[in-house]
């Protein structure tokens, strides 16, 4: 009856095989979690209720079970561009995007969401954000989102996407509407922005101009000392490792040997 997806099929075993994975495995650090009372937790918010009637709140206590600190200079913000964060920050070895927390991991990629009426998931569909924002899932990252920005703290790192039809900094989006109103500004000391394009994409958005400049201006009226670099060096790293060929992927010690216009790759 719902237009989008339907709960992801054996959602009890992935969630608490999620929880133990990181706790024992990806992030230990985080300490001893209580899996099955987190999965009761995550169940307890949504089951049984009207689907299109779940609010951010009712994940409280999910976040309370979950919670952990998020290291300092750590965080990394994102729109557009979820495959590329996950593989640049490497589980949280490089850098830790919500994808990356307790919280975070055990939703990714997920569908979920309940039945006014009964007391089991609904496989066949759930509700998208325009049939009604007040969702499962959407609430369950509006939730993510705000306890993922209140407790970044040092150097912030923002990953957008340059060639994103809806511009590199979407308003409205997860950033601009939940994680930039939460960041704590005296646990702030810089923001950096990089602007990615794709590989193949069209270069749509950068430092200085369009939706960037928007969020540029909104974070420096804010009071944070902002940085803006495009395409970084080592996202394109990363992104090279699968197309080595092309034209952007030219690495600039190799153009030393520059004459004119040639650039000789030995
Ligand atoms: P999209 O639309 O590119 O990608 C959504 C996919 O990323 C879904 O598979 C979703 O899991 C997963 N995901 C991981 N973290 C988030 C998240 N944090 N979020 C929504 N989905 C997330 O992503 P968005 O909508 O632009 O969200 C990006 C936001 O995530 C940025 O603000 C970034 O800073 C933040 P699922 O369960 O929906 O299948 C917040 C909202 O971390």
């Amino acid at each position: 009856k719902w237009k989008g997806e339907g709960t992801t099929q054996n959602l009890e075993s992935i969630v608490i095989g999620r929880c133990f994975n990181y706790i024992r495995i990806v992030n230990p650090a985080v300490g001893e979690k209580n899996c099955s009372q987190i999965w009761e937790a995550f169940k307890n918010a949504f089951i049984n209720k009207d689907p299109c009637n779940i609010l951010p709140k009712d994940y409280e206590l999910f976040i309370n079970l979950t919670f952990h600190t998020i290291p300092p200079n750590k965080s990394l913000f994102w729109e557009n561009n979820q495959l590329l964060v996950n593989s640049f920050a490497d589980r949280g070895r490089r850098y830790m995007s919500l994808g990356d927390t307790l919280f975070g991991f055990i939703g990714d990629f997920l569908n979920w969401c309940g039945q006014a009426d009964s007391p089991g998931l609904d496989y066949e569909s759930c509700p998208t954000t325009l049939e009604c924002e007040n969702n499962a899932v959407e609430s369950f990252w509006r939730m993510a989102s705000i306890t993922y920005a209140q407790h970044s703290s040092g150097v912030i790192q923002v990953l957008l996407n340059g060639s994103a039809e809806g511009g590199a900094y979407p308003q409205p989006g997860f950033f601009a509407d939940y994680e930039i109103p939460n960041l704590q500004k005296g646990k702030i000391s810089q923001i950096f922005i990089w602007v990615v394009d794709d590989l193949e994409g069209p270069d749509l958005d950068s430092c200085g101009i369009r939706s960037v400049k928007t969020l540029e201006t909104r974070l420096k009226t804010l009071g944070y000392d902002v940085t803006c670099t495009d395409n970084n060096k080592s996202v394109m790293f990363l992104l090279c490792l699968d197309n080595p060929d092309n034209s952007k992927c030219a690495l600039a010690s190799t153009c030393k040997f520059l004459f004119i216009n040639i650039c000789v790759i030995l």
